[in-house]
């Protein structure tokens, strides 16, 4: 079984996270979603409007996502991706190159990300109106 992991907070779930998911997914038989806690967020810098437990549910309802587990902090990578014998790492190509260290463990894929959509801009056009 070809086992794929992917991190983010995924808040305010859109169809760019939807596409990123859904690629991911079709890189193996196996999606694992590290999703960044509440406080995890403060150490990013971002505030999500939903927390981890309502992100986490969401999550799990997506059809191309098996497993979502806690993402503390930026180290754990490559404990989980050992712990979870992942093969393929994935993030959208915001991150090219940020995880390349990870190259030792799994494969290492960044995907194109999906064009004029983001969290940010969902809050920032809802707040002008
Ligand atoms: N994404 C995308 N297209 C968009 C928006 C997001 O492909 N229009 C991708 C991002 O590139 C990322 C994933 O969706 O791979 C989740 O996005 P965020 O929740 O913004 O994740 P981020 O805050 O970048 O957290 O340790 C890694 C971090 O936890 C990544």
């Amino acid at each position: 079984m070809k086992k794929v992991i992917t991190y983010g907070t995924f808040d305010l779930l859109h169809y760019g996270h939807i596409l990123l998911l859904q690629r991911a997914k079709e890189l193996g038989d196996h999606l694992t979603v590290g999703l960044s806690t509440d406080h995890f967020n403060e150490i990013k810098g971002k505030t999500s409007y939903f927390t981890y437990e309502e992100r986490k549910m969401m999550l799990e309802a997506i059809k191309y996502v098996d497993l979502v587990i806690p993402e503390y902090e930026w180290e754990q990578k490559s404990a989980d991706i050992q712990e979870h014998q992942i093969n393929t790492f994935v993030m959208g190509d915001d991150w090219a190159g940020k995880f390349d260290d990870l190259k030792q463990y799994c494969e290492v894929i960044y995907l194109a990300r999906t064009p004029d959509v983001s969290t940010t801009s969902i809050k920032s056009n809802l707040q002008n109106g």
